[in-house]
């Protein structure tokens, strides 16, 4: 988590001073959604984001350096410096690709996690979405399709309340996602997001069911993001009916700092050693930071390599 809260912490600066192109879209405050998640899946899973997915591919194991690469378009890049903070992509890792099209990654989700099952791996597939996410029609078809074919999936739903700058009570009758893994028949949970503990206990017991061939999953984390929709900013001018005293309601729920506090309640964690973690991944962010900047961009012509396939001779 801490990982995943410095690298953005790093995306915020270097975009607010300029060295960003693109976009970013930041999930400071939700990284116990995908730590928690990651915890229990293999790196032979199938995961699939959107664009919000540094804390996705991050979890995973992903490279740092790499993910900064392709954020600043250096061709050291994840996806070569073609993609930006909205195309990641590391299989090796699990990470099978993020795109910006919203809800666009999970019916390609159901396809791997069907795929795994006709290659009898007992590897799934998976979805991070958010409740933004689960207005497009494609998620309804996907959920009633993985259900009906008994496809390994689990669909992740990270529910921060918003989509885009519209809050939930705007757009949908109700806060809960969960209603549509009920209507569809899913087995599933509703966990508080900001609890990395819970959310992997819950996590764990939908994946083992899943991948014991008993069809897919749902998880609803509740969670909220404590940046605006895109960039650096902590939000209320980007934010419709979001106001300073959320955001601060919910930055007291730091996923980071309750474990911390846990941990140290527990006996097993102390200042000292959170103080040594915190310098170690400050210092690797810095070096990947730096590293990255002083990378080349790919070559002008570069892009047609990838975009378009190679004909056989
Ligand atoms: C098909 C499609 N429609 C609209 C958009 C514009 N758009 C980008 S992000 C977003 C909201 C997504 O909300 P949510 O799924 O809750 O994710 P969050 O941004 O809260 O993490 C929208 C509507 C898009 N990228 N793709």
């Amino acid at each position: 988590m801490l990982r995943i809260r410095l690298a953005e912490r790093c995306l915020a600066s270097g975009r607010r001073d300029g060295f960003i192109g693109g976009p970013v879209h930041l999930g400071i405050g939700q990284e116990a959604v995908a730590t928690g998640v990651a915890s229990v899946l293999r790196k032979s899973d199938r995961i699939f984001g959107g664009h919000r997915s540094h804390s996705h591919v991050l979890s995973m194991g992903g490279s740092v350096y790499r993910l900064f690469a392709e954020v600043l378009a250096r061709k050291t890049g994840m996806s070569r410096g073609m993609g930006g903070s909205m195309h990641l992509w590391d299989q090796p890792n699990g990470f099978y690709g993020a795109v910006p099209i919203v809800a666009g990654t999970v019916p390609l989700a159901v396809g791997a996690g069907l795929a795994a099952k006709f290659q009898g791996t007992q590897d799934i597939g998976l979805a991070y979405l958010g409740d933004g996410a689960m207005e497009e029609g494609v998620v309804h078809e996907s959920l009633n399709l993985a259900r009906m074919l008994k496809a390994p999936v689990l669909f992740v739903v990270e529910n921060n309340l918003f989509a885009s700058h519209m809050h939930i009570s705007l757009r949908q009758p109700s806060e809960t996602m969960a209603r549509f893994a009920i209507a569809n028949d899913i087995d599933y949970a509703v966990v508080d997001g900001n609890d990395v503990v819970k959310t992997r206990l819950a996590a764990a017991a939908l994946v083992q069911r899943i991948r014991s061939g008993q069809g897919p999953g749902f998880l609803e984390a509740v969670t909220f993001r404590w940046f605006g929709h895109v960039d650096w900013r902590e939000d209320i001018d980007v934010g419709v009916h979001r106001s300073a005293d959320e955001v601060n309601a919910w930055r007291k729920r730091d996923p980071i700092a309750r474990l911390y506090e846990g941990l140290c309640n527990a006996g097993c964690f102390d200042e000292g050693q959170m103080k040594v973690l915190e310098q170690r991944i400050s210092q690797e962010v810095q070096d990947a930071w730096e590293r990255a900047l002083n990378d080349e961009p790919p070559s002008a012509n570069a892009i047609s390599e990838y975009v378009y396939g190679k004909r056989a001779a």
